[in-house]
């Protein structure tokens, strides 16, 4: 049966109601519920045990009465109280927004990690909710019973879900340990690593697929993505680089996400360099921007060289395009739907790695000549001068690569 959900959001006097409503909205849209309708109420802070006055409530259920709504989905996090009591008075589902999310997470987990990731994620954040709930746990893997919640067996749930999430850990653990080998082998090379970041459904994975010429799954959803993805690029210096597509981010992601997502979410950690992708028809694209640096920020251990890149620029007409190049001076502007501006994308990522990388001129023995093109695809050099047995080259490239190449060309 298709959920018909009625939406409620709470909010002080700065949200406007769309503004509210509209990122709640596409998140259920991706999960195919139906929106019958909104509900806004004005106050500063959440009534404790049911979220909204009792009055407002009231309301609700009579409007639930006259119509086919069968769920509630609310614009926050609500408490184990909050959520009990609420589902008690009106008798439907309720859904709050991490939830949500966790549902979205849930119907786009294809890979094994994925899917253990989302459970311990699910598994974590009801785990209050939970306790004592026998129907719901035997939904979510079976094995308790469907008897009242008696002392004992509330005992036996919680014992039984936290076992359940040490299981899931250390099957993860696993997947993250031959992940680990398989990075520390793929990326063994000094190639520079370029990591495609933003807020979801900014275009990231259309950009990949751009970049590579290769089909990737790009949807107007949130979170299509849910799993890394890394691909070689050439660049326009004949360098390769390569691009990575991660996990889309959102406002408040709840930590209990982000903890289960940490060893995806660790490939921006080993980036060199970090690609904020933003959407440039979005007017939130501000908040949104301010997200994504927020977020990266409890990820990333020291600031990376980042670059903005603005897409979509097909959708927006030129005045706002021209304001947001005075805006923002140093950013990209592209559509990677469109193909317009990738390689100015890709100049810029060039100019970047020039400039974070070493640049030295070195003299090496005419026989060790081969080393710099065994790693021609990694660095520039240029022969400067040839006098006798020796050879002047000046060669730039990662830090590390040139030090070992200097070592090498040395011995
Ligand atoms: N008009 C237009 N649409 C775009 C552009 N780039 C991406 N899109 C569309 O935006 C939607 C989201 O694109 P994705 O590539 O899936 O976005 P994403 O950032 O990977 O999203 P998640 O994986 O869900 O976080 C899709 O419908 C794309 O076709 C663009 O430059 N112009
Ligand atoms: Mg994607």
């Amino acid at each position: 049966m298709k959920n018909k959900c009625l939406l409620l959001s709470i909010s002080g006097p700065s949200n406007s109601f769309l503004e509210i409503f509209e990122e709640l909205e596409q998140l259920c849209k991706t999960l195919n519920f139906e929106v019958v309708d909104k509900i806004f109420q004005k106050r500063l802070k959440p009534d404790p045990k049911y979220y909204i006055g009792i009055g407002k409530l009231e309301k609700i259920n009579s409007l639930i009465e006259n119509s086919q709504i069968n769920c509630l989905v609310i614009n926050d996090d609500l408490s184990p109280l909050q959520r009990k009591n609420i589902e008690k008075f009106l008798n439907i589902k309720v859904y709050d927004r991490t939830e949500i999310i966790l549902e979205i997470f849930s119907k786009h987990a294809h890979t094994k990690e994925g899917k253990l990731q989302v459970e311990i994620a699910r598994l974590n954040y009801l785990l209050p909710y939970l306790l004592g709930k026998g129907k719901e746990l035997s939904r979510l893997g079976g094995g308790v019973g469907t008897r009242g919640p008696g002392e004992k067996e509330l005992e036996y749930s919680k014992r039984y879900i936290k076992n359940r999430i040490k299981i899931l850990k250390n099957n993860l653990k696993k997947l993250e340990n031959n992940r680990e080998i398989i990075r520390k082998k793929r990326f063994k090379s000094d190639t520079i690593k370029i990591s495609i970041v933003g807020y979801t459904n900014a275009g990231k994975s259309t950009l990949l697929s751009k970049l590579t010429g290769e089909k990737i799954k790009s949807k107007n959803e949130m979170f299509t993505t849910l799993s890394t993805l890394s691909r070689k690029v050439k660049l326009p210096s004949g360098r390769i680089a390569i691009f990575t597509d991660t996990v889309g981010f959102i406002r408040n992601l709840h930590p209990k996400i982000i903890e289960a997502f940490h060893s995806t979410l660790e490939e921006i950690k080993y980036s060199d360099i970090i690609l904020i992708l933003l959407d440039s028809s979005d007017i939130e694209f501000e908040k949104k921007l301010e997200t994504v640096l927020n977020t990266l920020e409890s990820i990333v251990p020291y600031e990376k060289p980042y670059f903005m890149v603005f897409n979509k620029i097909d959708l927006i007409p030129n005045e706002h395009l021209n304001f947001l190049k005075t805006r923002f001076s140093e950013a990209v502007f592209i559509s990677a739907y469109k193909n317009l501006n990738i390689d100015k994308l890709l100049l810029q990522v060039d100019k970047l790695i020039d400039k974070i990388t070493k640049q030295v001129t070195i003299e090496i023995k005419n026989k060790y000549l081969h080393i710099l093109y065994k790693y021609k695809h990694f660095i520039n050099f240029k022969i400067l001068d040839i006098q006798n047995e020796n050879v002047l080259v000046k060669l730039s490239g990662p830090e590390n690569l040139i030090t070992k190449i200097t070592k090498e060309a040395n011995r």
